[in-house]
């Protein structure tokens, strides 16, 4: 039921944007572009305009305290007034990782959140900006919904906001804007209190409080520092100094959010020091993803998905399961512990919107890509901490090291060695020529041979949502080997200058005297393959990726 706005609403005269088109995970674009007068309120109005009026009762509002983060609620804010909503919940300080809002969404049921973020992409003046819009049942919008928002933008000839001072973000406390309320309330809390419910806090604290048990969790100067001192330090009785860099900062203090081996450079050097913590972890610019590293090496986060499930059992809120997803590209790894267990197995298109309709469905359980993503059906996102507390629950249920446990995993299920090289800021053009150059020939590829590898099959993948039986095309290029290997092309939808391909490339080993082999060495044959049938060098005049993970 939304509310009939005040006398002072404004309309404000504006024109379309172009490209104001939501990609893998909301609209992400520089603050640049997002500065330019009525870029924000443009797509906050196309979000409403696409909502109805009958969806607008209350709303969750926060994002992951990046530079433009308080002044684009306020604007947010008059205009969600303007717009007619009864109710918003805002975290204090302008500050909510996505896994948090996700969580207020479901437990106010709210008509869904706006959360601003541009993930992991580096903040500041001449860094990026985003905004995503999640739905009712906490997750992020569908692509009906984005397409939707995406034509809304399209047609805007004006927006509502309204003429009110600020708000007082910063102190817990229920305000009155143009006749909307505003509950700035706590922003770790509620999100606390739902992780303790599923995880063996009592265990936790006995390993993590005694100190025979050190670790580390990097938050990169990003949202998830508050979350992480209140769980880990706090409740579990980490000692202080568990977390780093645990103070957010609206420029990450001029690192690169991305919790891989690359960027999280800090907590990696640490564990590869003299005397290292048994157990290191990382987060995101807005907290949704995970980087777990165990002593003598990290754990790729398809790795991750399958070791979570293959001992689900041990942890108290996960006792049994439904099921388990992994996006396309992501290893096969996790399908080989559901084979073993009896559980169906889903692939999905990249980007965690296509996980929503099955958790919603109760077909699965947890989920995960290899974009260092892993998640449950206890909120709509994919959740760093929540990652990390599993691994530790595991670890004290086990009372063994994150590492042994994963060489067990492999010596049972076999290994998938898996990598994924990035090329960014590509030509577009380029890019775009060389996925319609590799589309073109699907057919005539099986049989070829390339180096040591000889194509199998090759197609473009394509998703139909077993719950609502949409279709999504042309979500990337699978080529199958003789020798078992598989590789896949897409480009990302999460960039914002020019192209980013990413080639993923991953071979599943059983022999256990072949599994702890160096993973570049290992795939290179396959890579070299996949680099030659693609023509990645007459593409992109790249000869070797930016980031490989
Ligand atoms: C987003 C999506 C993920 C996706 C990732 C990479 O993550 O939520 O589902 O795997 O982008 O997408 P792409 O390969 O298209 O760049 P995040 O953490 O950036 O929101």
């Amino acid at each position: 039921m939304n509310r009939e706005p005040g006398v002072a609403v404004r309309r404000v005269e504006t024109r379309p944007f172009e490209g104001q088109k939501p990609g893998t995970s909301g609209l992400r674009k520089s603050v640049r572009e997002f500065a330019e007068p009525h870029y924000l309120e443009n797509f906050v109005q196309a979000i409403f305009n696409t909502l109805g009026g009958d969806a607008r009762d209350a709303l969750v509002l926060g994002g992951d305290g990046r530079y433009g983060n308080r002044d684009a609620i306020q604007r947010i804010l008059r205009q969600a007034a303007a717009n007619g909503f009864r109710r918003v919940i805002v975290g204090r300080g302008g500050i909510l990782s996505t896994p948090a809002a996700s969580c207020l969404i479901r437990k106010h049921g709210t008509d869904g959140g706006i959360i601003l973020s541009a993930s992991h992409n580096p903040g500041g003046p001449d860094g990026d900006f985003g905004v995503k819009f999640n739905g009712a049942n906490g997750g992020p919008a569908p692509e009906s919904v984005t397409a939707a928002i995406h034509a809304a933008s399209g047609s805007l000839d004006h927006y509502l906001t309204c003429d009110a001072p600020d708000i007082d973000l910063d102190r817990d406390g229920c305000h009155d804007l143009c006749g909307m309320q505003v509950d700035v309330i706590d922003p770790v809390a509620d999100y606390a209190d739902l992780l303790e419910g599923l995880f063996d806090f009592d265990a936790l604290r006995e390993m993590l409080g005694s100190g025979r048990f050190r670790m580390r969790f990097d938050a990169m100067h990003a949202v998830t520092g508050p979350y992480a001192r209140e769980i880990l330090e706090r409740r579990l009785e980490a000692p202080a100094g568990t977390v780093m860099n645990g103070e957010p900062l609206e420029d990450f203090g001029g690192g690169h959010p991305d919790p891989n081996l690359v960027h999280a450079h800090a907590l990696v050097a640490l564990m590869n020091g003299d005397d290292p913590p048994a157990f290191g972890a990382a987060s995101d610019g807005d907290g949704d993803r995970n980087m777990v590293l165990g002593r003598g090496g990290y754990i790729n986060p398809c790795d991750s998905l399958a070791v979570l499930t293959a001992n689900a059992h041990l942890v108290p809120g996960y006792r049994s399961l439904a099921g388990v997803a992994r996006s396309m590209p992501t290893s096969r790894a996790v399908d080989r512990v559901a084979a073993a267990r009896n559980l169906p197995c889903y692939e999905t298109p990249t980007g965690w919107k296509f996980f929503g309709n099955l958790l919603d469905d109760g077909r699965i359980t947890l989920c995960g890509e290899e974009s260092f993503g892993t998640g449950s059906s206890h909120v709509r996102e994919k959740d760093g901490l929540w990652a990390v507390l599993f691994w530790l629950n595991i670890i004290a249920a086990r009372q063994q090291p994150a590492r042994a446990i994963l060489r067990e995993h492999w010596r049972q299920f076999g290994r998938d060695y898996f990598t994924r090289h990035d090329y960014e800021g590509v030509d577009s053009a380029g890019a775009e020529a060389l996925m319609a150059g590799l589309r073109e020939r699907l057919g005539s590829l099986p049989g070829q041979q390339f180096g040591e590898e000889v194509v199998t099959e090759a197609d473009d993948f394509a998703y139909e949502d077993p719950v609502d039986g949409s279709v999504s095309r042309g979500q990337g290029i699978r080529l199958y080997f003789e020798s078992g290997a598989r590789v896949v092309f897409r480009l990302s939808g999460t960039g914002t200058a020019g192209a980013t391909l990413r080639l993923y490339c991953e071979r599943y080993e059983r022999d256990p005297t072949l599994l702890e082999l160096d993973t570049q060495r290992t795939l290179a044959p396959v890579l070299d393959a996949a680099a030659a049938i693609a023509g990645i060098e007459a593409h992109t005049g790249r000869t070797t990726p930016d980031v490989i993970t």
